[in-house]
């Protein structure tokens, strides 16, 4: 068996790190040790490190798999990243993370680096879930987090947002150096929507000085919004089979993902930061254009195809695009959304046109299973928005219809009378109002039949 891949194995040179990360030092802080940010943001940070010569490096928290911090130890936090290209993979190992934490055992560490000065910059790609939000308001969700309201606040607490709040009055009682936190999770207005669940967390605390703490969050904090983009499939064990094998030695944390990648920011920084833009990271004064068309027209798409593509007995995605209906099912969702979006972000049908392509990579094993999970909060950032403001338009969506059935399909709804069903299942999603728009839920159950023959029709 080939020796574990650490800071002093071998690498041939093509695989080897962009930095040096005995040159580096912890300056951002990362919740969220999944594939997307090893294949996102820790690699614009390492070549923003590379390439400005700063010394830029991450402690990642995990909030929760204590195994893949006891793995990154194990490998000196390195791992590989394939690139799936279309010509052939590229295996290369990252080096910007610095030390792994596990969000509850090592608490005391997590609020001490948050408390640090040095760290100017914290990142979160802790999924929809993560921000502990209410369907009905957008707001925190205190009884989710009441058990984290009522712990003290240096002992290990159980949510992302309930750590962050801590570790930021940690670091406000330390004598509050500025920092920015950036959401970098599928959600439209992320950076208000983070702002607002720690604000409203310190708010529902029983610190004695949580006033004081808000108002100084206020005045030192930002958090900006952010759009990422890359296709990031879950590592299989054949992953880690091809990346030992382009390695020469044993990675058990490697991440693969499409060629491809993006990261739009909101230029709204409260301190140092490195210089993304290096690595083609683009800093402008709105996000929204560019949130909307990405959460609309790919993370849309993604959905649509994870639920009507298991409907119809598929797998991957490669597979639904593979079938007479992928291509065309992306390009109608696209072009019925488009009249939705703000002036101001990426041609729709261009945009489309990419989306066709990169959904296409026969290379990439995306998993249906894995975009379809969490269906019920994705699909209140994706598709919802845009079909309230058809309708309000009088415009038809069929598509939008279609796409809500295979989800409602997806739930394996129990109730025996359909259109009940979906109107229970969107008052569940937190839009009463749609769930009263007698002539959407009735043209959404109407399309059940068909999906539970497998069949889709449109
Ligand atoms: C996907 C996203 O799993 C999902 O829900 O839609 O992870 C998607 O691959 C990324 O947002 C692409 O940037």
């Amino acid at each position: 068996m080939s020796a574990r891949l650490n800071r002093t194995t071998p690498l041939p040179p093509q695989a080897r790190p962009a930095v040096d990360p005995a040159e580096l030092r912890t300056r951002v802080v990362h919740f969220g040790l999944g594939a997307f940010h090893r294949a996102h943001q820790a690699v614009y940070t390492e070549e923003a490190a590379a390439r400005s010569g700063e010394p830029w490096g991450i402690t990642a928290v995990a909030p929760r798999s204590a195994r893949t911090v006891r793995a990154l130890r194990e490998q000196d936090f390195l791992y590989s990243l394939t690139e799936r290209r279309p010509e052939g993979p590229r295996t290369r190992v990252v080096g910007a993370v610095l030390d792994a934490l596990a969000m509850g055992p090592d608490a005391k560490a997590v609020t001490a680096l948050l408390a640090d000065p040095e760290v100017t910059v914290v990142t979160l790609t802790v999924t929809e879930k993560g921000y502990q939000r209410l369907a009905s308001t957008g707001g925190l969700d205190t009884a989710a987090v009441a058990a984290d309201l009522a712990a003290d606040p240096d002992g290990p607490l159980t949510t992302v947002i309930g750590a962050l709040a801590a570790g930021l009055a940690a670091r406000i009682r330390a004598g509050g150096a500025p920092i920015s936190v950036l959401s970098c999770d599928n959600m439209a207005d992320n950076g208000a929507v983070l702002g607002r669940v720690v604000r409203e967390f310190v708010d529902a605390s029983s610190w004695p000085d949580r006033r004081r703490i808000g108002d100084r969050i206020a005045e030192t904090v930002r958090f900006p919004a952010t759009v990422v983009d890359r296709i990031v499939p879950a590592t299989s064990d054949a992953d880690r089979v091809a990346a030992t094998a382009a390695l020469g030695v044993r990675d058990e944390l490697p991440v693969t993902a499409e060629p491809y990648r993006q990261w739009i920011l909101e230029d709204s920084f409260a301190a140092a930061r490195p210089p993304w833009e290096l690595e083609g990271a683009l800093f402008v004064k709105d996000v929204t254009p560019y949130q909307l068309t990405k959460l609309r027209l790919l993370n849309g798409s993604h959905s649509a195809l994870a639920h009507l593509g298991t409907a119809a007995g598929h797998t991957t995605i490669a597979d639904t695009m593979a079938a007479d209906w992928g291509e065309r099912l992306v390009r109608a969702l696209c072009a019925e959304v488009a009249p939705t979006l703000p002036a101001g972000g990426p041609d729709p049908g261009a945009y489309a046109d990419d989306l066709v392509v990169r959904f296409r990579n026969p290379a990439m094993h995306h998993l249906l299973r894995q975009i379809g999970s969490d269906g019920s909060l994705k699909i209140t950032e994706r598709w919802l928005p845009a079909l309230r403001t058809l309708r309000a338009r009088g415009t038809s969506t069929p598509v939008l219809e279609l796409a809500l059935a295979a989800w409602v399909f997806s739930t394996r709804p129990a109730g025996t009378d359909p259109v009940e069903t979906v109107r229970t299942l969107l008052r569940v999603l937190g839009a009463p109002d749609l769930a009263d728009d007698d002539a959407l839920t009735g043209a959404v159950a109407a399309r059940l039949p068909a999906l539970r023959a497998g069949r889709i029709e449109f």
